[in-house]
């Protein structure tokens, strides 16, 4: 069996990417202690705060959010920490160095309390300017720019998908002795599938295009292996994950109430669409790839449809039809 350590060792990546990556997976594994055995601790249930988007916190966002920010104030590579839970960026004790990291320390927070897999996501870059402290422009950046993304889902296994470019592998962590494990590399995602992810709950709010498209979904076709299969966890790492293996794809929309959908460019749209495309499927925002979009704020959100090519292209083309670009 192969470590994390040694794979990233013999695929010649950057030392300092090598290093930021340690400092990344390390607080993972005593997050994934904690899910565990989550119900023994007080780490479930609300923090009694709430985020910069006025979200509510739960304990674990806060307990986890604070391992993670501690975990790369020493790492001598970073220069900076933007993080969902946080509203400005976080300036480690580095401000020089190269890199910035950006990550959403846990995701699909509701689920916390029922027992459902939740995630982190990360993603690496580059700083912008190359001398003086780093500033906020240097973390605003397409997310073509990713030097490493990934994910650890805490799930019946805790696993870390991650990509530095060169394709999709992933890891299982053996708990008892601390160490992810190589345990699948190059993971393609299948051309289709049969799956669609997606809040139906949100149906009437949802465009035109996004409508006829489930609706397409739904249809009996036996050609093209329809009707598809709904399936909506509610955490984005469970549901991109198993797709990501499966095949289909995942949306989450503009509405009326929220033109720019739910989830953030920088902390969940980005390092997910990077992985996306190393396995050979596609992301976009209805119209247009993801990893071009250059957000202009630390929280902007973006809609998203991603997954397996021809059903992101499918979808597209009911956009372009019944919801064009304005
Ligand atoms: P969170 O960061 O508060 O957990 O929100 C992100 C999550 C995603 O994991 C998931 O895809 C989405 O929110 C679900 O939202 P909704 O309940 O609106 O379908």
């Amino acid at each position: 069996m192969k470590t994390l350590n040694r794979f990233l060792i013999e695929s010649s990546i950057q030392m300092p990417l090598y290093n930021i990556i340690q400092y990344i997976i390390q607080p993972s594994k005593d997050l994934s202690r904690k899910i565990n055995i989550a119900g023994l601790e007080d780490i479930l249930g609300e923090a009694d705060a709430t985020n910069v988007q006025g979200e509510e916190q739960k304990k674990l966002d806060v307990y986890a959010n604070d391992a993670f920010v501690a975990s790369l104030s020493n790492c001598t590579h970073c220069a900076a920490m933007i993080s969902e839970e946080t509203e400005e960026m976080i300036s480690t004790p580095f401000p020089n160095a190269e890199y910035i990291v950006a990550f959403d320390p846990v995701d699909g927070s509701s689920n916390i309390d029922v027992n459902v897999s939740i995630g982190t996501i990360f993603s690496v870059y580059k700083r912008k300017s190359t001398d003086g402290p780093v500033t906020l422009d240097d973390c605003l950046q397409a997310g073509s720019n990713q030097l490493a993304a990934g994910y650890i889902i805490y799930g019946s296994s805790t696993i870390l998908v991650m990509t530095t470019g060169t394709g999709v592998h992933s890891f299982t962590l053996e708990p008892h002795i601390d160490k992810f494990y190589l345990s699948e590399t190059d993971i393609k995602t299948p051309q289709t599938g049969k799956i669609y992810s997606i809040n139906e709950g949100n149906y009437i709010k949802f465009p035109e295009g996004v409508k006829k498209y489930i609706k397409y979904c739904q249809e009996n076709d036996k050609p093209s292996n329809r009707p598809y299969s709904s399936r909506y966890i509610g955490s984005m790492v469970a549901d991109f994950h198993r797709n990501l293996k499966k095949g289909g794809i995942f949306i989450y929309p503009s509405t009326e109430k929220d033109p720019s959908g739910k989830l953030r460019v920088l902390y969940e749209c980005n390092p997910m669409s990077f992985l996306v495309e190393q396995a050979g499927g596609k992301a976009t925002n209805g119209y247009d790839r993801i990893l071009d979009q250059t957000p202009s704020s630390l929280h902007e959100r973006t809609p998203i449809f991603m997954g397996s090519t021809d059903m992101v292209n499918k979808v597209g083309e009911y956009m372009q039809e019944f919801s064009p670009k304005k």
